[in-house]
């Protein structure tokens, strides 16, 4: 069969990330067999245009579309992602009778809503890379494919999903050939980090948290010297800033350890990176295998450093790991962000200001710490629930879609950003979502590049907001 599939994606900010996901379930589909052609829209001029003359040109018999994000998280500067994907659809379809189906990380998050506004024939949730190939293979036969596994579709206006599965999930790591399926050289210009997995899965149970769906909620592990091995293979042939994007680098901290040492063993030239980093395992020995291991930047998702939040967040860690985690962190020398979400249920006065001294005494001014401020809410999470029951969330979860956010009733927000804003006043290696979002970014990565810097560019921040406030900005 004649595979097209379409990498939605065009958000350049923070920078732009490279279609994983699409690439892998391409190399899946080309190594069963079918003809594949991959469209990734991230640097088109003319996405319309672009879809129009694939699917003219290539005519084919199956069409994937991958979808990666809905919104951008942002309560203040809120961006819709998915306006664009109704006009893919049409213009799919206009050009096309092949069966048009969804996939990606958006789909685990929302399927029923994304499926409602998109006019195709299901989607899947899920590992693509085993469930495409079985659906393109019964889709070539001519046969139904809405028995298998992670399917979901619309049949007469009712949403039915099969259950989420997980094939034969191999322990293989998947490792696309990116050269082959992208414009690589133009990721590269940005800054952009080369994507790679470690397993899949994510148990934790943090309120507002969408992983689970997404990923499942038990680990599928890779094998350790596959993945080194596709690290040494990507910086060969001059994929060097190499990023982890499992949904928690050191849990289990048994398989971050493996992984870490079949790194130093390989001998690769990679620069590596992660930034989802738990500080329940995060240890000296974990630090020095990192070391050893060749990373150039890691963050820890800490969202807050107050005990009544981070209950609230059910993050299964107190402040006594999260002031482990900081000590640890001094002692050695790998560039650390460190990730906040001010605004969970618990938030109060009192546990904004506790977490903002903790940042401004314990945060090493060469590291950074990025402040979120209000948590998106998702339908079916227990925030969705505490939201409803503590009246301060009244849409139907189809209408959700449109982002929705929730700030404790605790807090005053607007009282929220002006603390934070006086904080990052005071330290130039604070950052907020305005800085993530100014529309230049993708420039300053991009000049960054030229001049001979590498990923994270995070690391220069303090330099850069002196800079941008010498140029009479407000950073
Ligand atoms: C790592 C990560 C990042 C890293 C990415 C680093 C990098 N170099 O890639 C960083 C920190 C930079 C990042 C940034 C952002 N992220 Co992010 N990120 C993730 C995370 C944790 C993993 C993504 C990933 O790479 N997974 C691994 C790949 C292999 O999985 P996958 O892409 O889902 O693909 C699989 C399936 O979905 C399926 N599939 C994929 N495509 C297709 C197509 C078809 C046809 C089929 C059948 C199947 C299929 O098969 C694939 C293989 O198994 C996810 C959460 C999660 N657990 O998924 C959030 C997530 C994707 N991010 C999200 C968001 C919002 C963002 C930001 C907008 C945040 C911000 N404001 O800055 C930015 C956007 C960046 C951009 N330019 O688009 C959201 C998106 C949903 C939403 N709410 O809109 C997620 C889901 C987290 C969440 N909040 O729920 N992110």
């Amino acid at each position: 069969m004649r595979i097209l599939l379409v990498s939605t994606n065009r958000n350049t900010l923070p920078m732009p990330v490279m279609p994983i996901g699409a690439c892998i379930v391409a190399q899946a589909a080309e190594r069963s067999g079918h003809t594949v052609r991959l469209l990734d829209l991230m640097f088109s001029r003319d996405a319309t245009a672009e879809v129009e003359s694939a699917v003219q040109g290539f005519r084919p018999d199956l069409v994937g579309v991958s979808v990666r994000n809905i919104d951008n998280n942002d309560m203040r500067n809120t961006v819709f992602f998915l306006e664009g994907l109704r006009e893919i659809v049409k213009v799919l379809r206009a050009g096309s009778g092949a069966p048009i189906l969804l996939g990606g990380a958006a789909l685990g998050v929302m399927p029923e809503e994304i499926l409602r506004l998109a006019d195709v024939s299901g989607c899947v949730i899920g590992d693509g890379e085993t469930i495409f190939p079985l659906l393109a293979d019964r889709i070539s036969r001519g046969g139904n494919f809405r028995d298998l596994p992670g399917v979901a579709y619309l049949d007469n206006g009712a949403f039915r999903r099969n259950p989420f599965a997980v094939l034969g999930g191999s322990a293989a790591c998947p490792a696309p050939d990116y050269h082959r399926w992208l414009n690589t050289a133009a990721y590269r210009s940005h800054m952009a980090t080369v994507p790679i997995r470690t397993k899949t899965g994510c148990p934790f149970q943090c309120v507002y948290c969408t992983y689970p769906g997404i990923e499942g909620n038990t680990y599928r592990l890779k094998d350790p010297g596959g993945v080194a091995d596709a690290v040494a293979r990507f910086a060969a042939t001059g994929l060097r800033d190499i990023e982890i994007v499992d949904s928690v680098f050191n849990a289990p901290l048994e398989h971050a350890m493996n992984v870490c040492a079949a790194l130093a063993r390989v001998g690769h030239r990679a620069r590596l990176q992660c930034l989802e980093l738990n500080p329940l395992s995060l240890d000296d020995a974990l630090l020095a295998e990192m070391e050893r291991a060749g990373f150039a930047g890691m963050g820890i998702t800490l969202e807050s450093a107050s005990d009544p939040v981070l209950r609230g967040l059910k993050k299964g860690f107190t402040t006594r790991e999260v002031h482990h985690a900081a000590e640890a962190v001094r002692r050695h020398r790998i560039p650390c962000a460190w990730i906040f979400l001010l605004g969970g249920p618990g938030e109060t006065e009192e546990t904004v200001r506790e977490t903002l001294r903790f940042a401004e005494k314990h945060i090493r001014p060469r590291d950074v710490a990025f402040f979120n401020t209000g948590i998106r809410i998702y339908p079916g999470t227990e925030l969705e629930s505490i939201a409803r029951r503590q009246g301060v969330l009244s849409k139907a979860p189809g209408d959700m879609l449109s982002p929705v956010f929730y700030v404790s009733p605790e807090v005053d927000g607007p009282w929220m950003e002006r603390e934070l804003k006086k904080s990052m006043n005071r330290h130039m290696n604070f950052l907020n979502m305005d800085s993530l979002g100014m529309s230049f970014l993708p420039t300053i990565h991009r000049i960054g590049h030229r001049l001979g810097f590498r990923p994270p560019l995070w690391r220069h921040t303090r330099s850069i907001r002196r800079c941008l406030r010498m140029a009479g900005m407000d950073v």
